[in-house]
């Protein structure tokens, strides 16, 4: 399966883990790991056998950001007629559970990266940031919207305007990250996590991501009848009577991920 480039993939049961793998580069993300990461977590997400993905990069660094020497000569003729790094949202969009795992630097495209994910893990020597107004440019890969959300208006105005970095106690403060635990333990907690996840039923975890995203992009009023329509569409899935009729025969139950 590691026909990649810049990635190295492999599968645990019912997890996929994707590990960022430029190692000289700090992980810096150009377009072929675009490409990579988007390619192979596309293939993930349509595999009903894999129920999360684990997206994470070295000990060193998640990733330092995108590649600043691929685009530094660029023009911005060249980046709209690009549309440089716009299929990440094709990584964003995926359904399946995304966690990022991110221990050392996620700085610039790399915090954006981790923050495409539904959640992120926290190793205690992990540091998120957005440096780009240290190069003379604004984050463009989902900064100043999603760490907003995140964080709220006065870390991210903070973060962003200064380009400092935040350590991973105050990231879990802030509301960035979900955990913080020991660096060495970072994977298998990872991997804990997204064998649970991945131990759901898919349908319903994959409709809790898409439902939870969107109290980002809408109203209270249609983000309520959006859940009822959805918790009411998932009546329709065998994982529904499985789960229900396993809690009333008191036993676990034995989803089919349909
Ligand atoms: N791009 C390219 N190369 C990088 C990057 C990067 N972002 N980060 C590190 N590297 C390279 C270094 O150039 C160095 O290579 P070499 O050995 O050939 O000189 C190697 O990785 C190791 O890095 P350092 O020697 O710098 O390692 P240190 O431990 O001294 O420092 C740091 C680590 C602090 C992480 C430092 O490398 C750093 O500041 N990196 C840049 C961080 C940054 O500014 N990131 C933001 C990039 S801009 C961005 O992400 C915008 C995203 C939006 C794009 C959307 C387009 C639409």
């Amino acid at each position: 399966e590691n026909t990649y480039e810049t990635i190295l993939v492999r599968r645990e049961g019912r997890v996929g883990v994707i590990t960022l793998n430029r190692p000289k580069a700090l992980n810096a993300l150009n377009e072929q790991t675009m490409n990579d990461v988007v390619a192979a977590a596309t293939e993930l997400d349509r595999d009903s056998a894999i129920g999360a993905i684990v997206l994470t990069g070295s000990e060193k660094a998640f990733a330092a950001g995108a590649d600043i020497k691929e685009m530094g000569s660029k023009t911005a003729s060249d980046m709209y007629r690009e549309d440089y790094f716009a299929a990440w949202d094709g990584f964003a969009r995926l359904r399946t559970p995304k966690i990022a795992a991110v221990a050392g630097y996620a700085l610039g495209g790399g915090c954006e990266l981790a923050m495409m994910c539904d959640i992120i893990l926290a190793a205690d020597t992990a540091k998120f940031g957005q440096p780009e107004i240290t190069l003379g440019v604004i984050p463009g890969m989902g900064g100043t919207q999603r760490l907003t959300r995140a964080v709220g208006k006065a870390k991210a105005m903070d973060l962003i305007l200064t380009g400092r970095q935040m350590d991973a106690e105050e990231a879990e403060r802030s509301g960035l990250v979900s955990r913080v635990v020991p660096a060495d333990s970072l994977l298998d907690t990872a991997l804990e996590v997204a064998a649970k996840i991945g131990g759901m039923s898919k349908p319903a975890t994959q409709h809790a991501v898409e439902t939870v995203s969107a109290a980002y992009e809408t109203t209270l009023a249609a983000g309520l009848q959006y859940e009822r329509r959805v918790f009411h569409g998932l009546f329709s899935t065998k994982d529904q009577k499985e789960g229900m009729a396993a809690f009333a025969e008191k036993r676990k139950a034995n989803f089919s991920h349909e």
